[in-house]
C-alpha cells in the first residue's frame, strides 16, 4: 500500500467525540463515538450492535425503514473486536442496557478484525497461557482493563501520598556493576567491554540520593534471574521504593503502613465500577507490628514450618489467614536472614523487616548500614567482595546520616488488592521463565 488516507478525519472527530459513559451520564442527543464492535445480533427487521470503548458500552439499533440501507448492510458485515465508527442520535429505551441506544446515521469500518484467537468476551474461558500469548487482544476485555485502571490508581496514588509527605521523585540506573542485593539471580548483559548487569533493586542509588536530599522515593523496575515459576514471582517486576534520611527501622514502617492505607482509600474512591467488574471487596488494612520470635511462637503453636532466619511460603500464609486484611510487619529480623546492607542490631538480630499481606510478602526494608566499615565486615560476612562496592561504601565517608527504607512489589501489591491468584494477570506484559514476548 503507498497511500494510506483515515477514513475519518481524527482531529476534527477528537473535538466532537463523545466517551459512551456520557450518553448515560448526560442529556445528549447527536453524538459522534468510536470504539470497538463487542456483540451483534440480526433479528432480520432490526439489527443490534453492542459498541464498547474505555468507558462502557451502548447498544446501536438499527431498524430497516427507519435507519439507510447504506448503514443496514454495514452493520451486517462488522466483525467481532472491529473498530468503527458511529455518528448518530441517541434516544431513551426502555429495552435497552441502561435504557438509552443510539440509532445509527453514518457506520464506518476504521479497521477490520480478523477471526480472533482467544475468546474475548465476558464470559471467556481461555487459559491464561493462550491470554497472554495474545495479551492485546485480551486488554480488549472489560475485566482485564479494570485490572490495569485499579494498578494505574495504585501508582498515581503512590506518587500522592509520597508527595505529600514532602519525598522527591527520582530516577536511577538499570544497569550495574555489581549485585545490590547479594546473592546470584543477576542477569549479565554486556557493556561494551565490561560485565555488567540488569538491576535486581535501585538500593545503593536510593540511600546515596537519601543522604543528600533526605526523603525519595521511585517506581522501579527489576531483574531477578530466579529459576522458579510460581505464581508469585517475576523475572522483570516493579518496586515502589522509598528511603528516608534519619529514620530507623520503626519510622519507616509507619510511613509504609500509611502509604498502603492511602492506595487502598485511592482505590475504592476512584475505582467502584472496577472493583464492582471484578466482584471485590475491598478493606482498608489494619497494622499489626510482631517480631520475628514472637512469629516463630505463632507458628510453632498452630504447628506450621517457619525457617531459622526466613519466614517462608506456609507462615506468611498463616499470618494472612490469623490476620486478614492487615499489613503483619514482621521486625527484629535474625541478621542472617537480611542482604548486607542491612543494620545489625545485637544478638543475631537485625534492624531489617517483612511487611506481610493478605498471606504474602508485599515488602521488605529496614535500617541501612552508614557506616563504612561495619558495611565492608557485613559484605564480607556475605562472601562479598568490598572492592566491587567501592563507591557505594565511600559514599557513606562525607557526612552520611542513618536511614532506613523498602520497595513494595507493584504486582504483588495489585494481586493481593484485587485477590488474584497469578501475579502474571496484573502484569501487561510478564517476563517470566518461559516468556519473552509479547
Ligand atoms: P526484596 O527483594 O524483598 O527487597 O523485594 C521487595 C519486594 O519486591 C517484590 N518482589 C518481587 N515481585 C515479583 N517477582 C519477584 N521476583 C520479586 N522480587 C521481589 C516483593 C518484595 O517484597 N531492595 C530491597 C527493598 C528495600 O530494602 O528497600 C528489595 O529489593 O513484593
Amino acid at each position: 500500500m503507498e497511500e494510506y488516507e483515515n477514513i475519518i478525519d481524527l482531529k476534527e472527530f477528537n473535538n466532537k467525540r463523545v466517551l459512551i459513559k456520557e450518553i448515560f451520564e448526560e442529556p445528549l442527543v447527536d453524538v459522534e463515538l468510536a470504539g470497538w464492535l463487542y456483540d451483534s445480533r440480526d433479528l432480520g427487521k432490526i439489527k443490534f450492535l453492542i459498541l464498547k470503548d474505555i468507558s462502557g458500552q451502548v447498544q446501536v439499533t438499527g431498524v430497516k425503514g427507519k435507519v439507510s440501507d447504506d448503514v443496514l448492510k454495514i452493520m451486517d458485515k462488522i466483525s467481532r473486536e472491529s473498530v468503527i465508527y458511529v455518528k448518530g442520535k441517541v434516544i431513551n429505551s426502555k429495552q435497552a442496557p441502561g435504557g438509552k441506544e443510539v440509532i445509527p446515521e453514518q457506520i464506518e469500518i476504521l479497521a477490520n478484525a480478523e477471526e480472533l484467537p482467544i475468546d474475548v468476551t465476558d464470559f471467556s474461558k481461555t487459559e491464561l497461557p493462550k491470554r497472554l500469548d495474545y495479551r492485546f487482544l485480551d486488554l480488549h476485555r472489560k475485566k482485564i482493563q479494570a485490572i490495569f485502571k485499579i494498578q494505574s490508581t495504585i501508582m498515581q496514588a503512590y506518587r500522592e501520598f509520597m508527595i505529600k509527605e514532602g519525598a522527591i521523585e527520582a530516577v536511577f540506573p538499570s544497569i550495574i556493576s555489581s549485585s545490590s542485593e547479594g546473592g546470584t539471580d543477576l542477569f549479565e548483559v554486556k557493556y561494551f567491554n565490561k560485565k555488567a548487569f540488569l538491576s535486581q533493586s535501585c538500593q545503593l542509588y536510593k540511600q546515596m540520593v537519601a543522604c543528600s536530599m533526605e526523603k525519595v522515593f521511585t517506581i522501579f523496575t527489576v531483574w531477578r534471574a530466579e529459576k522458579h515459576n510460581t505464581v508469585r514471582h517475576l523475572n522483570e517486576a516493579r518496586q515502589l521504593d522509598y528511603e528516608q534520611a534519619f529514620a530507623d527501622e520503626f519510622v519507616v514502617m509507619d510511613v509504609l503502613s500509611r502509604a498502603v492505607q492511602y492506595i487502598v482509600k485511592k482505590v475504592l474512591e476512584l475505582n467502584k465500577k472496577e472493583l464492582e467488574i471484578l466482584e471485590v471487596k475491598l478493606k482498608v488494612p489494619d497494622v499489626k507490628y510482631l517480631t520475628f520470635a514472637e512469629v516463630k511462637k505463632i507458628m510453632e503453636k498452630e504447628g506450621v514450618h517457619c525457617e531459622e532466619d526466613d519466614l517462608g511460603t506456609d507462615a506468611e500464609k498463616k499470618l494472612g489467614e490469623l490476620f486478614p486484611d492487615t499489613i503483619v510487619f514482621v521486625h527484629d529480623w535474625p541478621l542472617s536472614g537480611k542482604p548486607f546492607y542491612i543494620m545489625p542490631k545485637g544478638n543475631g538480630l537485625s534492624r531489617g523487616f517483612d511487611a506481610i499481606y493478605q498471606g504474602m510478602e508485599i515488602s521488605s526494608g529496614g535500617q541501612r548500614i552508614h557506616i563504612p566499615e561495619l558495611l565492608e565486615e557485613r559484605l564480607k560476612a556475605n562472601n562479598l567482595d568490598p572492592k566491587n562496592f567501592k563507591s557505594y561504601i565511600d559514599s557513606f565517608r562525607y557526612g552520611a546520616p542513618p536511614h532506613a527504607g523498602w520497595g513494595i512489589g507493584l504486582e504483588r501489591l495489585t494481586m493481593l488488592i484485587l485477590g488474584i491468584k497469578n501475579i502474571r494477570e496484573v502484569i501487561m506484559f510478564p517476563r517470566d521463565r518461559d516468556r519473552l514476548t509479547p
